[in-house]
């Protein structure tokens, strides 16, 4: 069999790498993107040894990067099978009277209008031919609102609109569409959201088993390998010690 085009949004971290990682030894050559060109640079060499790979380094915020950067493929990395729309964070967590606004635009600017600059520009291909898979990584966040996550909840339950607008617009096409929504998963995320208080950070998986990356990779991989007339459209996934966005068992 062919192998698949993927192309990893945040590949450099997290889920996105987790996911190009376990990616690469299946049957899958891959784009990965993400800003930390470095990190995306030393990725490329170790997972050459099992797979095709390209990066590209852009900021999902700059439409005009989005497109260029996509527009320059070789036209052998063109044809994109699978679009994992990853990228994505939250900036603060802090409440509505007092938030940052550079915060919400952050927020707004990624985890919205840069999925959709990306998805813009690669899901044209899909329809053409035909065919593709889009994962959208959305959030618990977008499923429940909790005190002072306002925006990035917003933002999730946007990706959570999209998400099922996508699947509806592209149901002619025989595109799939899938939205991931974990719970609390150990990343670079908490380190960003609370602006580099690692200390911070390491509290809210204090007492627990969080997920890991490689938990959602894992799901990755299930989701592409459902037969072609299956899709699994909406996952919610918790590390068991989480029963909900704000509730959690800590030993
Ligand atoms: P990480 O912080 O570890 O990874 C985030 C990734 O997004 C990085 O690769 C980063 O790459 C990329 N990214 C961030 N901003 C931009 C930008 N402006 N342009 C391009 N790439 C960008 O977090 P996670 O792996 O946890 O997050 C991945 C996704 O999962 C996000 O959408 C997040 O909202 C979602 N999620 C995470 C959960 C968690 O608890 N961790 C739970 C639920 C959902 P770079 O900085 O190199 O550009
Ligand atoms: C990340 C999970 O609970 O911090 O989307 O919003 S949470």
């Amino acid at each position: 069999m062919d192998k698949r085009i993927a192309l990893i949004t945040g590949a450099t971290s997290g889920i996105g790498e987790a996911t190009a990682r376990l990616l690469a030894s299946d049957n899958f050559e891959l784009i990965l993107c993400g800003r930390r060109k470095e990190r995306l640079d030393a990725l490329k060499v170790e997972l050459s040894e099992h797979t095709e790979v390209t990066t590209l380094s852009f900021d999902v915020r700059d439409y005009e990067a989005v497109k260029s950067a996509l527009a320059l493929l070789p036209t052998r990395w063109k044809k994109i099978d699978v679009l994992i729309n990853n990228a994505g964070n939250a900036h603060g967590l802090d409440p509505i009277h007092t938030g940052s606004v550079e915060d919400w635009d952050a927020m707004i600017d990624i985890n919205v209008k840069g999925l959709l600059y990306v998805s813009r520009e690669v899901i044209p291909g899909m329809t053409e031919r035909k065919a593709g898979h889009v994962i959208n990584i959305g959030s618990i966040a977008g499923k429940e609102i909790y005190t002072n996550g306002n925006v990035y909840c917003a933002s999730k339950f946007a990706v959570d609109a999209l998400t099922r607008g996508m699947r509806m617009d592209l149901n002619p096409f025989g595109i799939k569409v899938t939205s991931i929504n974990p719970g609390l998963v150990e990343t670079e995320f908490s380190v960003v959201r609370f602006k580099g208080d690692t200390t911070r950070a390491a509290s809210i998986y204090k007492g627990i088993e969080p997920l890991r990356g490689e938990d959602i990779a894992e799901i990755i991989r299930y989701v592409l390998a459902a037969p072609k007339h299956v899709v699994l459209a909406d996952i919610t996934v918790f590390p068991t010690a989480q029963g909900a966005a704000t509730l959690v068992n800590r030993a």
